[in-house]
């Protein structure tokens, strides 16, 4: 019996394991759905080199999925499809210790189906109406109660000093071949001080948002081809609207993979970037602040540079976070967010225009 079989077992002692197979494709948590005689999960063995504090990570989203099944409940939505469900372990915690490892569960969200690569423009329409309901939805929730899972997640001032770091100590000896890009990164050092000063002295709010808004981490109803469930809720926490903005433009806004080798396939698609912003801004807009709006312009090249400098940088660590599957994969993820970046910057014009529409 394979170990996760194992653990399946030992989460769900009263029921009979019918199957385990791995699931998604997330960069981070290992997935997998696994099938008993009496339902559905989704068992996730938890990154614990990432995330640290557990305890923490799961309070959080028992919290924030408690606000939104309620939210959903007044407003008449199905409770078990508006958000994820997670089941306790054997001994009521909120997660298995296994073998030194860390497991937990959640009700398998069924006939659904997640985006890997945007084809069809009201799909990312829907997806900027489900994560801008999520914010709207967590507008009125504590963020005292919030633990920050990853210290200064979006903190592009002190990614772009982890990305400096990396290419200083350079473990692999990558750094040599890959000039380039470092480069690329170095040239808009400026740049990422612009969401962080303005956090920093006030003047741009607080948020609690997704943090991790790709396309993969909503699900679509397979029936009605709408949104059921924004998943992968480890990174809630405060935050900006700019960022869980520009994060989705970066995977959303193109019709190439993230790990795409041809470059020439990295579009960035004005027609996309205007159907998520019509769906986020249609949810959200009202809580807008004036430095948010003008801010908001930027929030996809800030995001996407800010990706693209975390897998050089981990490229260049010799691969110690993102999951990998061939070799030279973060330095071709790493391209296609620059790429994607230089697309953009030459847009900001056409972005302002599309986000004045909408406002
Ligand atoms: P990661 O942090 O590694 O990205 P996710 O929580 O996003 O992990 O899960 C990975 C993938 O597993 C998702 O993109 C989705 O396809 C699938 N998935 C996760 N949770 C569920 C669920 N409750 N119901 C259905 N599918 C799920
Ligand atoms: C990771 O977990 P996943 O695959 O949804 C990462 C995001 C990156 C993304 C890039 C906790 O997301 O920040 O934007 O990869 N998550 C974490 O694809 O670091
Ligand atoms: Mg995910």
């Amino acid at each position: 019996m394979h170990e996760i079989e194992k653990v399946a077992e030992a989460y769900f002692p009263s029921e009979t394991l019918i199957s385990v197979v791995p699931l998604g494709n997330g960069h981070i948590n290992s997935t997998f759905l696994v099938k008993t005689d009496r339902n559905q999960y989704t068992l996730q063995k938890i990154n614990t080199n990432i995330f640290k504090d557990v305890d923490g990570l799961m309070a959080n989203v028992q919290a924030v999925t408690h606000h939104i099944r309620d939210k959903a409940r007044d407003e008449g939505l199905d409770p078990e499809r508006a958000t994820l469900h997670f089941m306790s372990a054997p001994d009521g915690n909120r997660y298995l210790k296994y073998n030194g490892d860390v497991y937990r569960a959640y009700i398998y969200i069924d006939n659904a189906f997640t985006i890997e690569k945007m084809e069809n423009p009201e799909h990312f329409y829907q997806s900027g109406i489900a994560f801008g309901k999520f914010a709207k939805d967590l507008s009125s929730f504590d963020a005292s109660v919030l633990t920050e899972t990853i210290k200064n997640f979006h903190n592009t001032v002190s990614r772009y000093n982890d990305f400096e770091k990396a290419v200083s100590d350079n473990i692999s000896g990558r750094a040599d071949d890959v000039k380039e890009e470092i480069e690329f990164a170095r040239a808009r050092k400026e740049f990422t001080h612009m969401f962080v000063d303005k956090l920093e002295d006030g003047s741009l709010p607080v948020r609690v948002t997704h943090n991790d808004t790709k396309l993969n981490n909503v699900l679509f109803d397979n029936d009605t081809g709408l949104p059921t469930t924004v998943i992968d809720l480890d990174t809630v926490m405060p935050g900006s609207y700019l960022y869980d903005f520009g994060d989705a433009m970066r995977s959303g806004s193109t019709h190439a993979a993230e790990d795409e080798k041809d470059l020439s396939l990295v579009d960035f698609d004005l027609g996309l970037y205007e159907a998520f912003t019509k769906g986020y801004l249609s949810m959200c807009k009202d809580s807008l602040t004036k430095v948010e709006i003008e801010l908001l312009p930027y929030a996809s090249i800030m995001l996407t540079l800010e990706c693209g400098m975390r897998f050089l940088g981990d490229h260049i660590n010799g691969d110690t976070y993102f999951r990998i599957h061939r070799e030279g994969h973060n330095l071709d993820r790493a391209r296609t967010q620059f790429k994607l970046v230089a697309e953009m910057e030459k847009n900001v014009d056409n972005m302002k225009a599309i986000i004045k529409k909408y406002l």
